[in-house]
């Protein structure tokens, strides 16, 4: 194993990369921008080097300056988290050039699957099943029309070197595909400097299901099951979950040895996933290959046991995998809530400031990745996802329920958060009854954040009661851990759920 690693990211996932390095013994070294000097993941790793500035440009995107802090500080390994520089595959390239290990996939490997129609390529040279579509781009909207027409409407035009919806269009009918075509032509151009479209048939209201794979370098490749990704907004998860009630044994089965196929032809080694449609007939398209860690990777750790992030560090040291596929069939369910600094019941607007209070819910079965503290300053440089709150119980009836009770504990004050929006969906009876899609947030959103929030007075005299007892704890000066109970707490927030707010929470 490494002696030493360093993290080329910031906030939860950095910490997150800090606590497995910790249980393995490994040091480790943050990198930081101005923005975050005084932030966690700089005061819980071992060193901690200062990068440049807040903007991501000029201190998680400058992979050559974090090289030079890696080979400086005798760190042997990077591990790049997700975003930043996690998928380019010139730095993963450059990390090995500089003798030094990249914790994560071969850099041709992001390569292969960097390009969506190189990936519908390879995979459908693997027997993977893609949407039917074209492989090559679109020339004029008259070879458009003949193609779309051979697929039958609607179809979606999609960006060749896309992701994340950028450059994506449906298309009803033959009279709007012309208008279509040029308008995801001009998005693509922008977004990604490259004006390759092509086409798929529209799937109508699939799931969105990613399977986990897992693949040393002895040649042992590994799937760790689905996690259900559908409740998102404008491309953004918000909640995921492990396993998908859409899933049988048998899918599972099916789905995961897709993956490992898929990973396989792009020569894979390490973490990565395989996101799929999975159609309401049970039928499943490989869309494309994340080939970094992701957000949601502790669902799966908490159904499987499976420590992912150590495992990656496992890997990229020449550990082989000890584990058959037989032995990892998911127990119980787990649900993640990204929370995020954004005010959804005003349009989901980025709210920013300084974290004022913070109640971490605790108790059975609770996990909180965050990147958050007291005292935080939360801006517009970075991402607006704080924290996961993520939960593990035996049934996903029960995982729910223990949710919707640990986002209760969680009090954020200083910036809005996501937490109440959280609770709304653990409320809704389809989200209970599991019956979601892609389209289900979309649908759902105005009614999930039209509920009124409590008068301003009732709000206003519930946060100063919290401040007050929070103050007064500071006061007190009793270490963590040997506070006498919550009392002054306790009693304010029964004042204020006498006052008429929901559980004692202000909104
Ligand atoms: C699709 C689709 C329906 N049919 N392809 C969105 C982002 C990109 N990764 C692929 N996406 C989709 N491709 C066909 N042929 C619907 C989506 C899609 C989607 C996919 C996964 C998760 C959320 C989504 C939200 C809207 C659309």
């Amino acid at each position: 194993m490494f002696s030493k690693v360093l993290i080329a990211n910031r906030g939860e996932i950095a910490l997150r990369i800090v606590r497995a390095c910790s249980e393995l013994g490994v040091r480790s070294v943050a990198v930081y921008s101005d923005a975050d000097a005084r932030a966690p993941h700089v005061r819980e790793a071992n060193e901690a080097v200062h990068i440049g500035g807040s903007a991501a440009s000029e201190s998680y995107l400058r992979g050559d300056a974090i090289i030079d802090v890696a080979r400086r500080t005798g760190a042997q390994a990077i591990h790049p988290g997700y975003g930043f520089l996690a998928e380019r595959e010139w730095f993963a390239r450059a990390v090995v050039d500089a003798g030094l290990v990249f914790v994560g996939p071969p850099a041709s490997a992001i390569a292969a699957m960097g390009s969506k129609t190189a990936a519908r390529t390879l995979a459908l040279s693997a027997g993977v099943p893609v949407v039917p579509g074209t492989a090559e781009p679109l020339g004029d909207a008259g070879e458009a029309a003949a193609i779309a027409a051979r697929f039958g409407y609607p179809v979606l035009l999609k960006a060749a070197a896309g992701g994340g919806g950028k450059g994506m269009r449906l298309v009803h009918e033959e009279s709007e595909l012309s208008a279509a075509l040029e308008s995801a032509r001009r998005e693509s151009r922008n977004a990604f400097g490259d004006d390759a479209v092509y086409v798929e048939k529209y799937i109508e209201g699939p799931r969105h299901v990613e399977i986990q794979v897992l693949g040393d370098s002895h040649g042992n490749m590994l799937h760790l099951g689905e996690r259900e990704c559908s409740i998102q907004r404008r491309h953004q998860k918000m909640i995921e979950e492990a396993p998908s009630i859409a899933v049988s044994p048998q899918l599972r089965e099916s789905m995961g040895a897709t993956a490992v196929r898929a990973a396989r032809s792009a020569g894979y080694m390490n973490a990565g996933t395989c996101e799929f449609l999975l159609d309401r007939d049970g039928s499943f398209y490989f869309l494309e290959m994340n080939t970094r860690l992701q957000v949601e990777h502790p669902v799966t750790e908490l159904v499987t046991g499976i420590d992912i992030v150590q495992w990656q560090l496992r890997i990229a040291a020449g550990e082989p995998l000890p584990f058959i596929q037989n032995q990892l069939s998911p127990n119980g369910h787990a649900i993640e809530c990204r929370i995020t600094s954004e005010d959804a019941f005003n349009n989901f607007l980025p709210s920013t400031g300084r974290v004022t209070y913070l109640r971490l819910p605790g108790g059975p079965g609770v996990r909180w990745d965050g990147g958050i503290g007291i005292g935080s300053e939360i801006g517009l440089h970075y991402d607006p996802m704080l924290a996961k709150l993520i939960v593990w119980a035996p049934t996903r009836e029960a995982a729910i329920s223990r949710m919707h009770r640990a986002l209760l504990e969680l009090t954020v004050e200083g910036v809005e958060t996501s937490r109440d929006f959280h609770l709304r969906v653990m409320e809704d009876e389809e989200f209970r009854r599991g019956e979601i899609d892609i389209q289900w947030l979309e649908r759902r959103i105005v009614s999930l954040t039209s509920v009124a929030p409590p008068p301003e007075g009732v709000r206003a005299a519930a946060i100063a009661a919290v401040l007050l007892a929070d103050r007064n704890r500071d006061e007190r000066r009793i270490p963590p851990g040997h506070a006498p109970g919550h009392a002054g707490g306790d009693a304010w927030l029964l004042a204020a759920r006498r006052g008429g707010l929901r559980d004692g929470c202000p909104p």
